[in-house]
């Protein structure tokens, strides 16, 4: 609440959903699915289904043009007053997919310049935009980090697409890494707010997630959004069809137990999908979709 923060900081989370446990009872968010390409591949993620960094896993979202996605935002905001915040959440990597993403956001800032920015990315790219991120005033960004220990990152990740090269293994985690943190500390440097999602894995990173937590912690994190794993092998990725399982409730709550004392914990999200519309836990996606949009916003 405000008095444990400073001004500033109150100030961005008092009717942002996800930062603030409180504000998520009367705020909304929406996100909109404008950037399908990503730059690497998460053992849980089948590419014809929402970036699941962010999302529940085997959702399609209906993905948008940067024009179509503000004509949509700003019909939900005239419609939906608690609507505070914009997120792009995927369906693939918002900084990988930069230019849809900053168009996007552009269209929108300029209409709606009282919306709050938010994005949420694996990391790999979002340091080569740090200053464009600060100058558009997107004063809130997740990266998810689900290992800090290549060793355990390239269980997870098996390979990244960075800067025209592919690569693979320890070599592909320890960059991937190397990217995050970096992203981190130069985000948390400049004012922007950073919540860390990490994706609980049992038998993976579940011992592991503690160091996340204090490593995220030291760099300035201002969340840690400890989500557990959704596997289910009709959802065709590598984890659902290896039989990899989700963390029950006990062991979900063990892990966040064990990073008492670290880096703030977010307890209360839903797991969104790409194209999310509401109050957390309300989907009222289905009420705006494209062919219910006026053609020409203004
Ligand atoms: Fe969306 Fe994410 Fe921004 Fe929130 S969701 S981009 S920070 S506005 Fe929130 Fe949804 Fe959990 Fe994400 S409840 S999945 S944490
Ligand atoms: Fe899939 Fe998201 Fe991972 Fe890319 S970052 S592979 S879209 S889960």
């Amino acid at each position: 609440g405000p008095d444990d923060m400073d001004p500033a900081t109150w100030a961005k989370v008092k009717d942002h959903p996800c930062y603030s446990e409180e504000a998520h009872h009367y705020f909304a968010r929406m996100h909109v699915a404008v950037s399908p390409a990503c730059n690497i591949q998460c053992n849980y993620c089948n590419r014809k289904y929402d970036c699941a960094n962010e999302s529940r896993p085997g959702v399609v979202s209906e993905r948008l043009t940067p024009e179509q996605a503000a004509r949509k935002v700003l019909a939900v905001a005239a419609e939906l007053p608690q609507l505070s915040v914009l997120g792009i959440a995927g369906p693939g990597d918002a900084a990988y997919d930069w230019r849809k993403t900053r168009a996007t956001f552009a269209l929108v800032a300029e209409r709606l310049p009282d919306i709050r920015l938010c994005l949420s990315s694996n990391g790999l790219a979002l340091p080569d935009h740090v200053e464009e991120i600060v100058a558009m005033n997107i004063d809130h960004v997740t990266i998810t980090i689900n290992a800090i220990d290549p060793a355990i990152g390239q269980q997870i990740v098996p390979w990244i697409f960075h800067e025209r090269k592919r690569y693979t293994g320890i070599e592909a985690a320890t960059i991937l890494r190397d990217r995050q943190l970096q992203a981190l500390e130069m985000l948390t440097a400049r004012g922007v707010l950073v919540k860390v999602n990490s994706v609980l894995i049992p038998g993976i990173n579940d011992d592991h997630l503690v160091e996340v937590n204090k490593a995220v912690k030291a760099r300035g994190a201002f969340l840690h959004n400890i989500m557990p794993l959704i596997s289910d092998p009709a959802h065709g990725t590598h984890f659902g069809l290896t039989g990899q399982r989700g963390p029950t409730a006990a062991e979900l709550k063990k892990v966040q137990d064990a990073c008492a004392g670290g880096a703030n914990l977010m307890r209360h999200c839903r797991q969104c999908r790409a194209d999310a519309v509401g109050l957390l836990g309300e989907d009222r996606g289905q009420d705006f979709t494209l062919d219910k949009l006026p053609e020409v916003i203004e």
